[in-house]
């Protein structure tokens, strides 16, 4: 598709003159991929139309939340009527009730929940009231995992596998890290190790128990069970960041897909369908630590918003529907494409390793026959990646710009947009084959 860009190229000058890199997340400037970010103008069902009338296949879905497409009728209509009856309020609600109890119903290890505006909050708060509840200040997080800008979270490795963190960007004090160990995904013997030499001041284990933000990496046969081990034995708090797998592996995330329930839960996107979202809970005795309850401070001015309840509510209807018939879908159209992708890269001779889980999906431009954790994940070429994800982005696909994240799929895919994606590959990889060859 040879594709103009004029207006997104021009507004995407003018945006680096008052925002940051041009965009206010810093994924979105394609800086990964290279080139620039078309401005979207629209969005309906799995296509999303640009500034400059280009028309793209969504394989982002607003990095998760979109589940069911753009515009879906159902949400748009239910967010319409409460419109009209106002969209804050600063006040409970009737709809918060609603929202808490479908959550509770939801999520196996969520008996009590507070609603927050995105996942960083929910991530943020879970660890301070696991850190309020154990009295400790340890925290346990894995290379590779992203669970949003809380400083204590933006915390790279120490000099050793079992040692306290270090900051990871700028602007994060030493002192923001010091309690924040960064551990192997996957990695039992390390986990295990670290537990050893800190369990009793450890106050929490966070982990997104399938990965997305390294790419969609598993996690290995017995590595969740062994999270639940150490943290039972040494009265650590297990949180599952289901910010991004929430509702989306399953109704009940990713602990109801591969049965192990975590103390608490932290949850975002798909919850709040495409508006602002998110929601931690987990044990009655731990989150009765919470304000004004318990001594463990946390509030927010559009927690609960009203519009965001509302869109949330909708979409975990249709979650629900024909007995949770899209999580059905999704697994079938989310290994469909999957092999679509393996047979095109095959067929021009690219090496690719592509896993999938359920509707998340990364193809690892690497020859190693799976990718486990961090350091595989970085041994990847990025520059193949990089050619390709524009070359699918030229043949109307538009794919996650980064190597390190998931595509993830909607229940508006179907076999015509299948059909796109392998074609749309198909181009792709020959490009990169054909880069590869100069
Ligand atoms: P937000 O604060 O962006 O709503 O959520 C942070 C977060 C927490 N936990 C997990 C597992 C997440 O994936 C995220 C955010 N995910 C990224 C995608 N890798 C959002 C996209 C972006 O940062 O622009």
């Amino acid at each position: 598709m040879d594709i103009s860009r004029d207006r997104s190229f021009k507004l995407f000058e003018s945006a680096q003159a008052v925002i940051p890199g041009g965009v206010n997340s810093p994924v979105r400037a394609f800086r990964a991929v290279g080139g620039n970010p078309p401005f979207i103008a629209s969005g309906c069902g799995p296509w999303m139309t640009d500034e400059d009338g280009n028309r793209f296949l969504d394989c982002i879905g607003s990095w998760g939340p979109l589940m069911f497409g753009h515009a879906h009728p159902a949400v748009m209509k239910a967010v319409q009527d409460q419109l009209a009856r106002g969209w804050s309020y600063g006040a409970p609600t009737a709809l918060e009730v609603e929202m808490a109890n479908a959550i509770v119903d939801a999520v196996p290890s969520v008996e009590m929940v507070r609603l927050v505006s995105s996942g960083t909050e929910a991530t943020m708060a879970a660890i301070r009231v696991a850190r309020g509840y154990t009295g400790r200040s340890g925290i346990v997080k894995f290379e590779g995992n992203y669970h949003g800008h809380a400083d204590f979270l933006l915390a790279k490795a120490g000099s050793g596998v079992a040692t306290f963190g270090l900051p990871e960007c700028a602007g994060v004090p030493p002192a923001a890290t010091a309690d924040t160990m960064t551990l192997p995904f996957n990695d039992i013997s390390a986990l295990q190790a670290a537990f050893t030499a800190h369990g009793n001041s450890i106050a929490c284990v966070i982990v997104e128990p399938v990965a997305g933000n390294m790419g969609c990496v598993p996690p290995a046969p017995g590595f969740l069970q062994a999270l639940r081990d150490v943290t039972n034995a040494s009265g650590a708090v297990l949180i599952f960041d289901e910010v991004m797998t929430g509702f989306r592996l399953a109704y009940g995330g990713a602990q109801q897909r591969f049965g192990i329930t975590p103390d608490m839960t932290a949850m975002g996107k798909v919850l709040g369908g495409g508006m602002p979202l998110g929601a931690y809970g987990g044990r009655i005795d731990i989150m009765r630590c919470v304000a004004p309850v318990g001594p463990v401070y946390q509030a927010g001015t559009l927690s609960g918003n009203p519009l965001a309840v509302t869109a949330g509510l909708a979409t975990l209807e249709l979650c629900r529907q024909n007995n949770y018939a899209v999580y059905r879908q999704l697994d079938e159209v989310g290994a469909r494409v999957a092999n679509v992708l393996r047979e095109a890269a095959h067929r021009s001779g690219v090496p690719v390793t592509v896993q999938q889980v359920g509707s998340m999906i990364t193809v690892f431009f690497t020859r190693e026959p799976s990718v486990n954790n961090y350091t595989d994940a970085r041994k990847c070429n990025t520059d193949q990646f990089g050619t390709w994800h524009a070359a699918m982005l030229s043949a109307g696909v538009y794919w996650p710009p980064s190597q390190f994240e998931a595509a993830f799929l909607s229940s508006v895919i179907t076999e015509n947009e299948v059909d796109l994606i392998a074609s749309a590959a198909g181009k792709a990889f020959d490009v990169v084959a054909t880069a590869g060859a100069k």
